[in-house]
């Protein structure tokens, strides 16, 4: 028989279990839509399966030789099937811009979400907003910027105009039932490179922090939207959990953790540092969201015009080795670019000197692309 006391004890030690259950296992949205709350489950559940997300940067606005085709991705073209998961980017946006900067009509971006989304498919977006500070690109880090818009900042209030934009951007995303589409947010991405406005050159760690978390609420509690899952990403260049952590907002700001980093020259030693530095970086934040009990992610990833025809699974999948990511992106396919007079392009397209490799990685069991989302109804 149990006294009334231990009986207390009991009942009190449920609830307390049951809120560190709901705490670690639910979106750090106490209010996420059942869509986003299904999403996020099933994230984990992928990623403790040891499969992982393909996913692409602007997949279905344009290629490396054709743009706006209607279904036409160049994923599809190497493979017969669609990413899995879809990047897409905002910068424009908070200055009411009809295009991002990479061009791609925000109206089109959205019928595009929707389609994937009606597919099954995962949706990210980044946001290379314009520094609120100077009015310049996101690429510029000037001094003082992240001190100017927090609260009581002389920028402030533009600041929140500019995320006022986004938010109406976002709480456009709806389905055709009207029910919104969830969606993967990464604001503030690569935030230890020193090359972004929010980077650490003249922003402190509490700033930084504040900065995040004052999004994070703004978006969540002033603006009511409850369909984001908000991801954490650093860039490359951390070697301990603590490095990876010294910018990071709190359990309650971050549902995915993830870092990007890309290969950059043809050398062999070049390959094996990546393959190493990726794996050992993947080893580390997968420790932190062991621990977290949230998903981790190789946010951007890829080697640009990919001019090794082995790179998938000589080189990528080896990088990934026994790690378990729930997804990775490779950047987009702009093709030429006059400004870098390079090929500018991650994924490969029909003739591209890594197709074959790439259909290899696509037949691997541990790839999730288009047909196996949509097999898999998560969002129902
Ligand atoms: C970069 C490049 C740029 C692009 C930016 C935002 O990595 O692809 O050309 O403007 O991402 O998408």
């Amino acid at each position: 028989m149990f006294s009334r006391t231990s009986f207390g004890i009991l009942i009190l030690s449920f609830l307390l279990s049951n809120t560190q259950v709901y705490s670690q296992s639910n979106p750090v949205d106490k209010k996420a839509t059942s869509n986003t709350i299904r999403l996020y489950k099933w994230l984990k559940k992928i990623s403790a399966s040891g499969k992982y997300l393909f996913g692409h940067q602007d997949d279905l606005a344009y290629g490396v030789n054709w743009k706006y085709e209607d279904g036409r991705s160049d994923i599809k073209d190497v493979t017969g099937d669609y990413p899995a998961l879809y990047g897409w980017e905002l910068g424009g946006l908070e200055n009411k811009q009809e295009n991002n900067l990479d061009g791609v009509p925000f109206k089109k971006m959205r019928s595009f979400i929707q389609s994937g989304y009606e597919h099954g498919a995962v949706i990210t977006i980044s946001w290379h907003g314009t520094n609120p500070l100077t009015g310049k690109s996101a690429w510029d880090p000037s001094e003082g910027t992240v001190a100017s818009i927090l609260p009581g900042g002389e920028k402030h209030d533009n600041f929140k105009h500019q995320l006022d934009e986004i938010a109406i951007f976002l709480e456009s995303l709806k389905d055709k039932e009207g029910d919104y589409i969830p969606v993967l947010f990464r604001p503030y991405h690569e935030l230890t490179g020193n090359w972004f406005w929010w980077g650490p050159r003249y922003t402190t760690k509490e700033q930084f922090k504040k900065l995040f978390r004052f999004t994070i609420d703004y978006l969540k509690d002033v603006k009511g939207l409850h369909h984001l899952l908000y991801v954490y990403n650093t860039s490359g260049d951390f070697n301990s959990k603590k490095e990876f952590l010294s910018r990071y907002p709190g359990d309650n700001y971050a549902d995915i953790v993830s870092f990007d980093e890309y290969q950059h020259d043809t050398t062999i030693k070049s390959k094996n540092k990546f393959v190493f530095e990726i794996n050992k970086k993947l080893k580390i934040i997968s420790t932190i969201a062991n621990d977290k009990n949230k998903p981790y992610a190789l946010a951007e990833t890829g080697y640009e015009a990919i001019p090794d025809a082995n790179w998938w699974t000589h080189t990528l999948v080896k990088a990934i080795g026994n790690t378990q990511p729930c997804y990775i992106l490779v950047w987009r396919n702009h093709g030429y670019q006059e400004h870098t007079k390079r090929m500018h392009y991650y994924a490969p397209y029909k003739g591209q000197i890594s197709e074959a490799d790439f259909l290899n990685f696509y037949r691997l069991p541990q790839t999730l692309f288009g047909s196996d989302v949509e097999k898999c109804k998560l969002y129902r």
